[in-house]
């Protein structure tokens, strides 16, 4: 039988487990990232695990997180990690150098590669048909220890894009579509594979916008044939050694296969605080804009901002509006410069920034209050722009420059202008300038640790008894951002007892304090939540803080895939409700009680739950496989020995 993209290269990889559907495999993994925000923890766990250098064929670890440096604490982060790098044989992306799923798109991706990345963006390198997955710093760690990465077993789900984009259309558009279709709950454990007459017309940095967004839709990753125009893409980064054709087998099979008309998309926005809450550019009827934002990983290649400098040349800024871009990558930004569209931009009116994550982080440029902002980025969470109160909506680069001219939400098609055409320069500049290489001619260097850099806290194993308060109860779609905030927050992600204080900040400010007094009275705390519970980013600071703070377990409708691989790595439980109907009748507050935790858990049975408070039971359930059991078993996978 025909083999489709994902099974090619997950079986070439398989190392442990049976390439069945819905069980667990393990993978070797041959590339790494990881990024400054999320990095520190990983590189610190990894000098637990006593390893001299990395096993990996390339591991990269990139700065583009925290580059704002007020106070100490990013720049000792940024001194810790180059030092990591340089003892363990990683390659270092300076800050400056761009944002790590956009660098490693240019320079480090290969077709056919398996690649983990500490950011749940890493699928953007789908684009180069690689299979690249977002995972926690732990499994990360692990997996530069020469660990195997475990996943489930995915469903591939073809989407077939036939036809051909109209002019004023573009990749974010098509991404946006297939959140309309697919949402952001309900597809862990899926990947999208894409194929059809339709991607042949399609770039590598094209296809890049639809594979990073994927990530909004919780697919455990995306991933695009490498044809020719990867070929074209590796070689105009000189890099064509690098090219392998990979393409699905003809007869291939496919778990279901969605169609997608190009020709049938316009210009599409994700509304206030979802990706998926979708409408068209033309429906928006307008609305006052205040702020405009281009960049992120998702749309800041050098395509993205030449076609903005083209629809921008010659016109100004609205008065109402300001504009930001933060590059993709310092390969973006001096190619702009230049080809002579740097300064089209700068006449415009628009603010320069860093070449990293920023606004999308919201660790800057956070828009007035109650603005209605436009970002080309991929997440409008309420809050994550660093703004309680905004309104952003997520739009391509073309929507957005057509906001920056009219100060309104405009489709870009009744600009009333010709859609401009972007030609890339004939020879890119390529400059790995910020690009440290480790020497390893040198022996016996030193790791750097400033005063920010603690130690990753410890769990003890998990107890016979859980005997708890349901101290938060939240809703559904809870992402990691409403878990443990990142923007000027993010600064604590090296010192977990300080960015403890702010789980939960968010939604209910006291959360932190009574977890930490239920903790000290010598009892645990629970989490209860609704469906798709840690959407979002792979920070496993969201399980991190918590664990700290003495949660034992969450109970959900259900969960996101990133924040359970999290949770179960620091011995926090993932429980979900067998009924979903218990959910209504716990009320925050109820002491909740688990006996014989340990032996059921190891059973694999259900576990009845005490509502001492309410005076009920009811069962969860605890889907783990025997290696996530142990995990559990141990308080955490820093504590099982084997992998030390
Ligand atoms: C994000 O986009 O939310 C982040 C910041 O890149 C996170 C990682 C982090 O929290 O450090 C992600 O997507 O994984
Ligand atoms: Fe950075 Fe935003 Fe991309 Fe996350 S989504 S890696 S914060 S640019």
């Amino acid at each position: 039988m025909g083999k489709n993209l994902v099974e090619k290269i997950l079986e070439a990889h398989l190392i442990a487990g049976q390439y069945i559907p819905g069980e667990e495999i393990g993978i070797r993994i041959d590339q790494t990232l990881t990024q400054d925000a999320t990095g520190t923890m990983a590189y610190l766990q990894l000098e637990a695990m006593n390893v001299p250098r990395v096993k990996t064929e390339l591991s990269v670890s990139y700065i583009d997180h925290n580059t704002i440096q007020i106070g100490y604490e990013n720049a000792d982060d940024h001194r810790y990690l180059q030092s990591v790098a340089q003892k363990y044989g990683i390659v270092l992306s300076r800050a400056g150098n761009g944002i790590c799923h956009q660098v490693h798109l240019e320079r480090f991706g290969v077709p056919g590669k398996t690649l983990i990345g500490s950011d749940s963006h890493t699928p953007t390198c789908g684009a180069l048909g690689m299979i690249a997955i977002g995972a926690g710093g732990l499994d990360v760690a692990q997996a530069m220890a020469g660990e195997p990465f475990y996943l489930i077993c995915p469903k591939v789900v073809k989407i077939n894009l036939t036809g051909k984009l109209q002019p004023w259309v573009s990749a974010k558009d098509i991404i946006l579509k297939v959140l309309e279709i697919f949402t952001t709950k309900g597809n862990v454990g899926t990947v999208f594979e894409y194929g059809g007459d339709g991607v042949a017309h399609l770039t590598v940095p094209e296809r890049a916008t639809i594979a990073n967004m994927g990530a909004e839709c919780g697919v455990t990753t995306s991933i695009f044939p490498s044809d020719k125009m990867t070929w074209l893409f590796l070689h105009s980064q000189q890099r064509e050694n690098a090219f392998d054709e990979i393409l699905p087998d003809k007869s291939a099979k496919y778990e279901r296969v969605v169609n997608i008309d190009l020709a049938k998309i316009e210009p599409l926005t994700a509304r206030p605080h979802s990706p998926d809450n979708i409408g068209t550019v033309r429906n928006m009827n307008g609305i006052a804009v205040d702020q405009v934002c281009l960049g992120s990983c998702t749309n800041s290649s050098y395509k993205d901002l030449v076609t903005v400098a083209k629809i921008l040349k010659g016109r100004v800024v609205h008065p109402d509006v300001s504009f930001i871009i933060a590059p993709g990558s310092r390969q973006v930004l001096e190619n702009l410069f230049h080809e002579g569209h740097l300064a089209d931009l700068i006449a415009s009116g628009a603010r320069l920034m860093e070449n990293a994550c920023g606004f999308c982080i919201g660790n800057s440029q956070s828009p007035k209050s109650g603005a209605v902002s436009l970002r080309t980025s991929n997440r409008n969470f309420l809050g994550r722009s660093g703004t309680m109160d905004a309104q952003v909506y997520l739009v391509s680069p073309e929507t957005a420059a057509a906001a920056v001219i009219t100060g309104r939400f405009t489709d870009p098609r009744d600009l009333g202008i010709d859609y401009p055409h972007v030609k890339m320069p004939k020879n890119i500049i390529v400059d790995d300038n910020l690009i440290i290489r480790p020497d390893i001619t040198k022996s016996g260097s030193e790791i750097v640790r400033g005063p920010n850099i603690g130690a990753p806290p410890a769990n003890s194993p998990l107890p016979e008894t859980i005997d708890a308060t349901a101290t938060i109860k939240v809703g559904d779609k809870i992402t990691t951002d409403h878990i443990i905030p990142a923007g000027a927050r993010m600064k604590y992600r090296s010192n977990i007892p300080r960015y403890s204080e702010f789980v939960f900040e968010n939604v209910d400010a006291d959360f932190a304090k009574r977890a930490q007094a239920n903790k000290a009275a010598g009892k645990h705390n629970i989490i209860v939540a609704g469906l798709s519970y840690g959407q979002g980013s792979s920070r496993e600071h969201a399980a991190i803080c918590p664990m700290y703070l003495g949660v034992r377990a969450v109970i959900a409708k259900s969960f996101e895939r990133i924040h359970t691989a999290n949770l179960i790595n620091f011995g926090i439980l993932p429980l979900t409700f067998r009924n979903e109907s218990d959910y209504d009748k716990i009320t925050q507050g109820d002491e909740l009680a688990i006996a014989n935790v340990r032996e059921l858990i190891a059973a694999g049975k259900d576990l009845p739950i005490q509502n001492k408070t309410k005076g009920f039971s009811f069962s969860v359930k605890c889907n783990l496989s025997a290696r996530q059991k142990q995990i559990v078993l141990a308080g955490g996978a820093l504590n099982v020995k084997s992998l030390k």
